[in-house]
């Protein structure tokens, strides 16, 4: 192995020596209180841990890192007391996800170190929108982003590398071919020679690399950084190494021959480092001693401290609070001038973002205060235009992205004109890469912006759906983090679009814990609920109906308001039978109930599927006794069976028939007009509201 220590002085390359032996020294303890029984897994990365120390070395300390699951040098390399990391593979409370994540599945915002999940590609796309706000912000950083090379054969892998070459981002991306997936040797994982090739596909720059000598790591991960913060511009660097224990330690290495072993052994990274610098007379026998010595004290006495953590007593309560930010003011804009004042101070490091889309105090003054109690007869369509619009003005750190939303407008010109008011920086255009954007958003939170993205067709948040339900739900439950994302979701049929642009999906994220969804049915709440979905810090799925966006208008106050996520709203009395809906729903209830006059009808209005507003729904029950919950969503595993169940439970002595549900019939949703209005809940209402009746 050739090192080249260049301009470096015998302290930093002595320091890079301790920074390469510490996570190994670690990994050795650690292997030992694995078969003990006092941790659970471990991915061991020894042999690899030149990379992720000399990448890590290489970085400024307020870089994000997005290290994967055998990259302790990341880790200790960012000064995480041991103790704590103890404790977090210990699943104690006091460790890093208060329990509730094993092994590296953790992040800590304090430095700069994004956990990872499970899926491993997803990672990727995060590390794209912190390097986007890092470009909005005119800072010159970037963000690196670790992979397996195992995890290059996932969508995410090209998605985030397309999305960071298509708007120039700051991001390195290092690939550690290691030579095996879990088991599954590299011949069977891809055909092409290099994975560093692969940059060329995408149009940035890519490099092979010895990824087991620590300088070779950190001269190249310097330069590398220096071009990407010049150029702005994306790097793929594929750094060789090998994986010289099993994918975890139960796994074994069986499938390995054990000729390979023979042969890395000898191109160990900390072997031949130490060799080298004793060579060089940088280090002498008795100053290894001397360093080993120390950091195995340093373990020992850390390891008391990790052990020290009281058992965890599981607090439901506790629990449940964590899967939520909680909102601040900074979440908010300012509805004061001093506030205004304040809030342009804070956020003066999102000021640079563009000269053109920044908007003046006085306009965002008007916004908030507005003609007071002005209303406007507007159609849905445009109160969502609205809201959106007066949050750009008052959220200077508020980003939007999509498909075609800028120059075209969006595929139902919701953001038409914005991108001339906002700037092209603030109204992105996006390759079509959904799972890419979604986890781009989240990385945008993670540097204090707000994110929206319009998935073009609610049909196809299916190919971004592991980002929202892993990354976006999860990350603050897991580690603190949150995901200050909407994702708005034109939704529904009704409107002749066949199977994958018609579909209602609301349930699938409702099942979610850590989401909010959101389904407004009027103009009014179109606004407010966005407005508060926008100011919220935490992911939100906002439905919007399409057959609604033209078709139903209805008086918008001017000013900026919000509509509290959560609550129900009573859209009409009666005392006969009580309808619980939302959507296309409460327009179908409020017509039947227009033709129906002899019927007196109670129809609440959901306008929040997550959380549930279930004081309104036993309010609603009880002032009838006989329930209908309709929904456009088909019938089996919809969000109607959720609620009837807890009717049952919790009120079920006020019922004087059995909760009925009408939605649409279980199947895909038909292109053929008379096929879909069959398909439809509405074309069964009048039945099951008679069957209701009659009981
Ligand atoms: C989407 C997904 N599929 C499968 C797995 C199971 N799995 C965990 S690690 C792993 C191998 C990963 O290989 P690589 O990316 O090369 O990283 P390495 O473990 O070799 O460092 C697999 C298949 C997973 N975690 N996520």
């Amino acid at each position: 192995m050739n090192f080249d220590k260049k301009n470096l002085s015998d302290q930093e390359l002595i320091t890079l020596y301790k920074d390469l032996l510490l996570p190994r020294m670690i990994e050795e303890k650690m292997l030992v209180l694995l078969r003990q029984g006092k941790i659970s897994k471990w991915f061991s990365g020894i042999g690899q841990e030149a990379i992720a120390v000399g990448v890590t070395a290489a970085l400024q300390q307020d870089e994000w890192i997005f290290p994967m699951h055998r990259n302790l040098g990341v880790f200790t390399g960012r000064k995480m007391p041991l103790s704590k990391l103890f404790k977090q593979w210990q699943g104690n409370k006091d460790g890093y996800s208060k329990g509730r994540e094993r092994s590296f599945h953790f992040g800590s915002k304090e430095h700069y170190v994004c956990g990872m999940i499970s899926h491993l590609g997803p990672q990727l796309a995060i590390a794209d929108g912190v390097s986007l706000a890092y470009k909005l912000k005119h800072q010159n950083k970037v963000s690196v982003a670790f992979t397996g090379e195992g995890g290059t054969s996932e969508g995410d892998f090209h998605e985030a590398l397309n999305v960071a070459a298509v708007w120039d981002l700051p991001v390195i991306f290092i690939i550690e071919n290691n030579g095996y997936g879990l088991s599954t040797p590299v011949s069977e994982q891809f055909r092409c020679f290099s994975l560093a090739d692969k940059a060329k596909g995408y149009g940035m720059e890519g490099i092979r690399i010895d990824g087991n000598n620590i300088l070779e790591v950190y001269d190249t991960i310097k330069g590398v950084r220096e071009y990407c913060i010049n150029n702005q511009k994306p790097y793929l660097i594929e750094c060789m190494t090998f994986r010289m224990r099993g994918h975890e330690e139960a796994s074994g290495v069986k499938y390995v021959p054990p000729e390979l072993f023979t042969l890395w052994e000898k191109k160990d990274p900390i072997k031949n480092y130490e060799a080298y610098l004793l060579n060089e007379g940088i280090l002498t026998e008795q100053s290894v001693t001397n360093i080993r010595n120390e950091i195995k004290e340093h373990i020992e006495a850390e390891l008391v401290i990790g052990n020290q953590s009281a058992p965890i007593h599981p607090d439901t309560a506790e629990e449940v609070n964590d899967l939520y930010a909680v909102k601040t003011t900074d979440d908010r804009p300012p509805t004061t001038d001093t506030a205004i004042e304040i809030r342009n101070k804070k956020v003066g490091r999102f000021a640079k973002m563009t000269t053109d889309n920044r908007q003046p105090t006085t306009e965002a003054q008007s916004v908030v205060h507005g003609p007071s109690s002005m209303v406007t007869e507007k159609r849905f369509v445009d109160a969502i235009s609205d809201a959106l619009k007066q949050s750009m003005q008052l959220h200077p750190n508020l980003i939007l992205m999509g498909q075609d939303i800028a120059a075209y407008g969006g595929a139902f010109k919701i953001t038409e004109g914005f991108v001339q008011q906002f700037g092209k920086e603030r109204v992105r255009n996006t390759p079509i890469c959904e799972s890419a954007i979604v986890g781009a958003a989240l990385g945008l939170s993670l540097e204090g912006y707000k994110a929206i993205m319009e998935m073009q067709f609610a049909d196809f948040v299916t190919v971004g759906f592991n980002q929202i339900i892993n990354n976006l739900a999860k990350i603050h439950y897991r580690w603190g983090q949150n995901a200050d994302v909407v994702i708005r979701m034109p939704t529904g049929g009704g409107v002749g679009a066949g199977p994958f642009h018609s579909q209602s999906n609301e349930a699938w994220f409702v099942h979610t814990p850590g989401l909010k969804v959101v389904y407004p049915s009027t103009p009014e709440d179109s606004k407010g609920l966005l407005i508060a979905a926008i100011n919220d810090p935490n992911p939100v799925l906002y439905f919007e109906h399409k057959a609604l966006y033209r078709s139903i208008s209805g008086l918008v106050p001017d000013d900026y308001y919000e509509t509290e996520i959560g609550k129900a709203r009573t859209v009409d009395e009666g005392d006969d039978i009580t309808i619980i809906t939302y959507g296309a729903g409460v327009h179908w209830a409020m017509d039947y109930s227009a033709k129906h006059s002899n019927i007196s009808i109670e129809i609440l209005d959901l306008r929040t599927l997550l959380p549930l507003d279930y004081d309104a729904i036993k309010k609603a029950v009880l002032k009838t006794g006989k329930v209908l919950i309709l929904h456009e969503d088909t019938l089996v595993g919809g969000i109607g069976g959720e609620i009837a169940a807890w009717i049952s439970e919790n009120c079920f002595a006020h019922l004087d028939a059995p909760v009925m549900r009408c939605a649409s019939l279980d199947t895909p949703i038909p292109f053929n007009i008379e096929l879909e209005k069959n398909f439809m809940a509405y074309s069964r209402l009048e039945e099951t509201i008679e069957r209701l009746l009659n009981y």
